[in-house]
């Protein structure tokens, strides 16, 4: 059987646009972007190893593959700027400046957990910091991300909205509903909404070709007079680019702009997937190859950004920052009993 990555129109680099012939960052911002790679991919490993040993319930979907898209676009964030995702949602809650500890905390739920232990992995939030969730209803956050845009403009903040979304999720009824309104009122400057449709290739187990019959899934935001564009999802330089120029036209223009980020992910759907028939070895290592820390570890050292040695030490220490989140996890109390009611209604009076 051809791998189903030969038969896609854009799959791998084929067909994206790849920015900038320099690095452009100095060293130390680059060996900055691999430690958040790395400790992004350890940090999911070490939460698939919590589930599996049974110490984190609930379930669990990882970033591992996916990793430059989150650190691309949101190296572009600021203060007021709101983020809004589905489920694979620990890497944007560490890179807007939740710590591991808590993140890993919450994982587990525990009381020490960013929402005191009482979202678990699929409800990351943290308003401090930009965050609007984390949800686990696949589509179910794209009006709220369209309606959170609206509101930037209407309270005249100079803020925009980063709209996560999945292959899958763009099928669902509530994406072609939303994204309608954001075209609509993007044409009077009234919605500064950057979607992100991360195209793993799979929703689920079922691949974009299985999912539909037009699977130039980018394409779709034409019918809402969205103007879009890809990026290889696998380097974050390319990603970085295209991140600097695009969310700078949306937040001066306030219309919608969307990218198709051409991405795949190395973990299995969620972490008790472990039967993955939907895709083939030949498929998950050919991807392999393209594994943005590998590719990032490629463009440094070649650019003598870095050598072997500083690259070692940074996964060391991004190892021991993981651990150190594992062990506050493990050792953390469970939610206090009196918290079972604090923080599910806003504004309830609790007794
Ligand atoms: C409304 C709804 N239908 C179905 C599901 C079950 N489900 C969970 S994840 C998923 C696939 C979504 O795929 P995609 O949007 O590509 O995101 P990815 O998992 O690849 O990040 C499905 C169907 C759900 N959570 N919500
Ligand atoms: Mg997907």
């Amino acid at each position: 059987m051809a791998s189903t990555q030969s038969r896609s129109k854009k799959r791998g680099k084929a067909g994206v646009a790849s920015e900038g012939g320099s690095l452009g960052f100095d060293d130390a911002a680059l060996v900055d972007f691999y430690r958040s790679m790395v400790q992004i991919r350890m940090f999911e490993d070490a939460a698939q190893r919590g589930f599996r040993t049974g110490k984190i319930g609930g379930y669990l979907h990882l970033y591992s593959g996916q990793e430059a898209i989150a650190i691309g676009f949101l190296h572009e964030y600021q203060a007021g700027d709101r983020i809004i995702t589905a489920y694979r949602d620990h890497a944007h809650a560490i890179l807007l400046g939740a710590s591991p500890r808590e993140v890993m905390a919450e994982l587990y739920g525990k009381g020490t957990g960013l929402v005191k232990g009482k979202g678990g992995s699929m409800h990351l939030f943290d308003v401090e910091n930009g965050l609007m969730g984390g949800y686990g209803i696949v589509g179910g956050h794209i009006p709220l991300g369209v309606g959170m845009a609206y509101a930037q403009r209407y309270q005249q903040t100079e803020g925009i909205v980063q709209l996560y979304l999945g292959d899958g999720a763009i099928h669902n009824g509530a994406f072609h509903e939303a994204a309608n309104l954001a075209g609509l009122w993007g044409r009077d400057g009234m919605n500064p909404c950057l979607f992100i449709l991360e195209n793993n290739n799979y929703g689920m187990g079922t691949s974009v070709e299985r999912a539909t019959a037009m699977t130039d899934l980018s394409a779709k935001f034409d019918s809402y007079g969205i103007a879009h564009e890809d990026v290889d999802g696998m380097d974050l330089l390319a990603v970085l680019a295209c991140a600097k120029r695009v969310v700078a036209q949306v937040r001066e223009t306030g219309r919608p702009y969307a990218i198709e980020a051409i991405t795949y992910r190395l973990s299995p759907h969620g972490a008790a997937d472990f039967l993955e028939r939907y895709r083939t070895k030949d498929e998950i290592n050919e991807w392999r190859q393209r594994d943005p820390i590998g590719l990032l570890e490629e463009r440094l050292l070649e650019a003598g950004a870095a050598n072997d040695d500083q690259l070692a030490e940074v996964r060391q220490e991004a190892r021991a920052v993981v651990d150190d989140a594992v062990k506050f996890a493990e050792e953390s109390p469970e939610p206090a009993l009196a918290e079972l009611y604090t923080d599910v209604y806003a504004g309830a009076p609790v007794d």
